[in-house]
């Protein structure tokens, strides 16, 4: 047997700086959904997340309650492991960068580049820095790049408050890598996904890069790991953060089993505000580390309440956990995935979601099930029906209902995930089109043999939707495929094809699978 492809992927690492919000389980789910079709298509996947500990953000927020940053960590960091579960997210790891682990490899990272020269000297070197910082992105920016208010306040673009900054720190020469980032993505276009965020970076770095202040004293900020051989300073704390992908597969111990099998990583999964830091800083780090560059960075959108962008100080976050409790863990992930064209912006409102799960999860695959397994349990004696000769629809719907993986595998290949779920679903619905103008119902006294043909048709058609959607909603296909008879080890997409539902199979009696919503006004 050939040795299965690995896939590693990976979310980005949160702030604990409060409790996680739903930009936060989007990008968990989506990312899963990737993790979990890749794994079902054959790959030996990889999928990691976790918390981001350090930063200026967490020492603020912290100070504000009167704890240290590391107890809010420590009270934070739970609940974001605890949000992965409630999602059903599949994980292989969820990484704390103030595990040992990430210390060690983040100062061995230090030294590796540090060590590294080129003609203008090392690539980490001191020198004064002065400038304009954001502690909520904690991010620099130039001057050219900020805003005033009408009392003269500056803001940063995207709207959070900056300060002046001026020290004696550590710096990243990230001006060396100007030529060969914009050489790396020239010859790689799929590095950055979108397009429109692709475009978005190369043309910042065609503005020019500027080195990158990466330390801060220890004096200024005590919470962050130490330079090596300076203690005095802590690292900045995306130096530390974007470290996390390679620490998870056993950075610095580049012959390891783990990190030889996953990296380079195939994707970073991350939100669209920070694909600079993915893919103009981390690229860079890599470079002057001389270790391989991860395969892909792609910046999701932005999900908004009702089309208002969250946030605490605005009180419309709302807690994903009440959204799984009002409407269902595999409804919500579908609703994110169906309705959010993925990477662009999408909104969410409780109608939105009650439409959406009733249309296309309680009527069209939910119904068409429950319709066709009761009238097998009622007239087949519970068991899969024997097909007889396929008539045109019979064979145009199984057509259908076979081609879908090769197509929605293509789209996978581009992280289309609204799309795999449209082409899905439109097998289905050709399904319940196929049900009605067949009227099996009509046949059961006339025809009993095609009764059972268009029973059978219609079954195999769900089976291969239900083992389709398993990425997306794991616990319902679970129980829909339980229905259909199919054996826990024929649900892998391999199976589609080579494991047809045989007739004779006893099924067990048929439950319903997804329950209407009622349009009642959740709470948010
Ligand atoms: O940025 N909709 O952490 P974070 C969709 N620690 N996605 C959203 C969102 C929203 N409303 N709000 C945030 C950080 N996100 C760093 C990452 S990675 C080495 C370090 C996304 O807690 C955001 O874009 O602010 C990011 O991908 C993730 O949630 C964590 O955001």
């Amino acid at each position: 047997m050939t040795a299965r492809k690995a896939f590693y992927i990976t979310t980005a690492i949160s702030y604990p700086n409060g409790a996680p919000h739903i930009g936060h389980a989007y990008e968990m789910i989506s990312t899963d959904v990737i993790a979990r079709f890749k794994r079902l298509d054959g790959f030996d996947v990889r999928f990691q997340t976790g918390v981001d500990d350090h930063g200026q953000k967490m020492v603020q927020t912290a100070r504000a309650r009167g704890i240290t940053a590391q107890e809010l960590a420590d009270e934070m960091a739970p609940k974001f492991k605890a949000m992965a579960a409630f999602l059903n997210a599949s994980n292989d790891d969820f990484i704390r960068t103030i595990e040992d682990r990430h210390v060690r490899s983040c100062q061995h990272l230090w030294k590796t580049i540090a060590a590294n020269k080129g003609p203008m000297g090392p690539d980490i070197f001191r020198d004064a820095y002065s400038g304009w910082y954001s502690v909520r992105d904690e991010a620099f920016y130039g001057e050219d790049e900020l805003t005033k208010n009408e009392e003269g306040k500056l803001f940063a673009p995207t709207g959070t408050p900056v300060e002046w900054m001026e020290e004696e720190t550590y710096f990243f020469r990230l001006s060396a890598y100007q030529d060969r980032l914009l050489e790396h993505y020239e010859k790689h276009p799929d590095f950055i996904q979108p397009v429109s965020r692709r475009n978005e970076v190369l043309a910042f770095v065609k503005r020019g890069l500027k080195d990158l202040s990466i330390s801060r004293a220890r004096t200024k900020l005590d919470w962050g790991i130490d330079v090596p051989g300076d203690p005095s300073h802590v690292m900045y704390v995306w130096f530390d953060a974007l470290t996390n992908y390679i620490t998870g597969v056993g950075y610095p111990d580049v012959e390891s089993k783990a990190f030889r099998k996953y990296w380079p990583a195939d994707a970073h999964i991350i939100g669209k505000d920070i694909v600079r830091f993915h893919a103009v800083i981390w690229p860079a780090m890599l470079m002057a580390a001389g270790v391989e560059l991860p395969k892909r960075v792609f910046g999701h959108g932005f999900l908004y309440n009702r089309g208002e962008k969250m946030s605490k100080s605005v009180g419309n976050v709302i807690d994903p956990q009440t959204l799984v409790e009002t409407y269902g863990v595999d409804q919500i992930r579908y609703f994110f995935c169906r309705e959010v064209p993925y990477g662009q912006d999408g909104s969410y409102s409780h109608e939105t979601v009650v439409n959406r799960v009733n249309a296309d999860l309680a009527n069209d695959i939910g119904n068409l099930a429950q319709r066709s397994l009761s009238m097998i349990a009622k007239n087949c004696e519970a068991k899969v029906p024997a097909r007889s000769e396929l008539s045109d629809e019979d064979k145009e719907l199984l057509r259908a209902a076979a081609n879908l993986l090769p197509t929605v595998r293509d789209q996978m290949e581009r992280f289309e995930i609204h799309h795999y779920l449209a082409s899905v679903f439109e097998v289905v619905s050709a399904a319940n089109r196929y049900f009605a103008s067949q009227e099996p119902w009509a046949l059961k006294k006339t025809d009993p043999a095609r009764m059972a043909t268009v029973l059978y048709v219609t079954i195999e058609t769900v089976r291969h939707a239900a083992i389709l959607l398993q990425p997306v909603m794991p616990a319902s296909m679970a129980r829909l495929l339980d229905m259909l008879g199919v054996p826990e080890e024929n649900r892998t997409f391999e199976a589609i094809e080579a494991h047809p539902l045989k007739a004779g199979v006893e099924l067990p009696a048929p439950e319903g699978v997804f329950p209407r919503l009622v349009d009642e006004p959740a709470e948010d």
